[in-house]
């Protein structure tokens, strides 16, 4: 965790922030995998961390907004916790380390809650997405856990949301470090991608590699040579000549930030001429639309712009055809990219998705558009200093959506489905990496791992 003065400035800001009544913040509990006793390994909720740091399964935080007060609740650890667990320090001395006025046990909590609700005070809580947890705040605040979703507190998933999407600088330090991790797992992986090797081992090391650091992934790795499957979550090919590897991952720094990065790797170590030309149109692409980000402009036109230079050059390769910048206009790039250019970042790899896709990535001020493809947009609104976000754009071939559309005889004005069809073994690529706003451009974070052709090709050559 952080010092406490962050956590409880972080708290204090919330504090700030306008609401009345109280909020209370389920840290997470232990998931079982296939009995109680057999978990998954432990993540705790994200915005608990922020505002209570204590990474811990139990806890729960709350916010007293009318008092000024802030309070961490749970149990001390049972001797048999202590034998089979170790020692945990009681939840006093966490309440301190964390900076927080007060603390009490869970019993103390639901008193806490029901003079709450007796005082007609509101109880705020943000959207739940573990099934223990909507339980734990039934036996909570009352209310069922089948009709939480209509309790949940607008004013503060906005207040949450408002600022957890603004990075402090200790934030941005975090994310570097997963960077760095993120490095070594691609570097792991661009020494070891050639001719007869299982993807199996590929995700071993790299996997190795964030097990190595202390962390664990940010998400379940996509290593495939079938990049053309967005979220692939097998690996088990052998690679052979010819093939595009993707691997998209991404690990947890200590503090629990993520990183959340895309290659792709010519097996062997070359791109052959037909992966060149189309690499190129994408490599180009994600590099401008890095270097477009900075305050003011929204996500949604540097979306839009991204998808009109892919265009631009399928267009020029004669799988697309017609004015590019109509055929966007009309969806006709998504049969190659039917995702979004990206997603806030931080705590979450999708930063507060849980909290509300629309809410973090529209807000207000934009709603999101029912075109296929433009629908994906996770992140549409206007960028300010201290967001973080993923900057990913790819182009694929999949052949069943290919199928579906030239069927339909979808976007014929825009797309040569003849010479489409010439490209269904290619696969598929995304380009991924983590920017930060800053006051007046965008930093790609991170060591910079091999991106260009000429990069990539001289990496694998040493
Ligand atoms: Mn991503």
């Amino acid at each position: 965790m952080f010092a406490p003065e962050i956590h409880a400035a972080r708290r204090r800001a919330l504090l700030e922030s306008g609401l009345s009544g109280i909020a209370v913040f389920p840290g997470n509990v232990e998931a079982p995998m296939n009995y109680l006793d057999n978990c998954y390994p432990f993540r705790q909720d994200s915005t608990f961390l922020y505002y209570f740091g204590h990474d811990l399964p139990g806890l729960w935080g709350t916010v007293d907004f009318d008092a000024g007060e802030c309070a961490l609740w749970g149990e001390d650890a049972t001797m048999d916790d202590i034998i089979w667990s170790g020692p945990v320090p009681s939840v006093a001395e966490r309440a301190a380390r964390v900076g927080a006025e007060r603390h009490g046990s869970l019993a103390g909590l639901a008193d806490f809650v029901r003079e709450a609700q007796r005082q007609g005070r509101a109880v705020h809580f943000l959207p739940q997405y573990r099934a223990e947890n909507r339980e734990r705040l039934e036996a909570l605040t009352g209310i069922p856990a089948a009709r939480q979703a209509e309790g949940v507190s607008r004013e503060l998933s906005v207040a949450v949301v408002d600022q957890r999407s603004v990075k402090a600088p200790e934030e941005v330090v975090e994310l570097e470090k997963a960077q760095v991790v993120s490095y070594d797992m691609y570097a792991a992986a661009m020494r070891m991608a050639r001719l007869g090797v299982p993807e199996r081992e590929i995700a071993g090391a790299m996997i190795g590699v964030v097990a190595r650091s202390g962390a664990i992934p940010s998400f379940p790795l996509i290593l495939s040579v079938h990049g053309e499957t967005l979220h692939i979550r097998s690996h088990a090919n052998i690679l052979e000549a010819g093939n595009l590897l993707l691997i998209d991952s991404g690990a947890e720094s200590p503090e629990h930030y993520a990183s959340d990065i895309t290659r792709v790797i010519p097996v062997g170590g070359r791109f052959d001429a037909r992966q060149k030309s189309l690499y190129s149109i994408l490599h180009d692409a994600q590099v401008a639309a890095c270097a477009a980000c900075r305050p003011g402009v929204t996500y949604r036109e540097l979306h839009l712009a991204t998808a009109r230079r892919i265009a631009e050059g399928l267009t020029a390769l004669g799988i697309m055809k017609g004015n590019p910048a109509e055929a966007v206009e009309a969806g006709a790039h998504a049969l190659f990219m039917p995702h979004g250019l990206g997603h806030m970042m931080g705590l979450d790899v999708h930063d507060m998705e849980n909290i509300g896709e629309n809410l973090v990535g529209y807000g207000d001020e934009l709603t999101r558009s029912s075109q296929f493809g433009l629908s994906a947009l996770r992140l549409a609104r206007t960028l300010r200093p201290g967001f973080v976000m993923t900057v990913e754009p790819g182009i694929y071939f999949i052949p069943a959506l290919v199928a579906k559309w030239r069927a339909e005889g979808r976007n014929e004005a825009f797309i040569d489905y003849a010479e489409v069809e010439k490209y269904l073994d290619y696969g598929g690529m995304r380009l991924e990496d983590d920017v930060l706003v800053t006051d007046d451009g965008a930093r790609v974070l991170g060591p910079g791992i091999p991106k260009s052709i000429a990069d990539i090709e001289a990496f694998m050559a040493d």
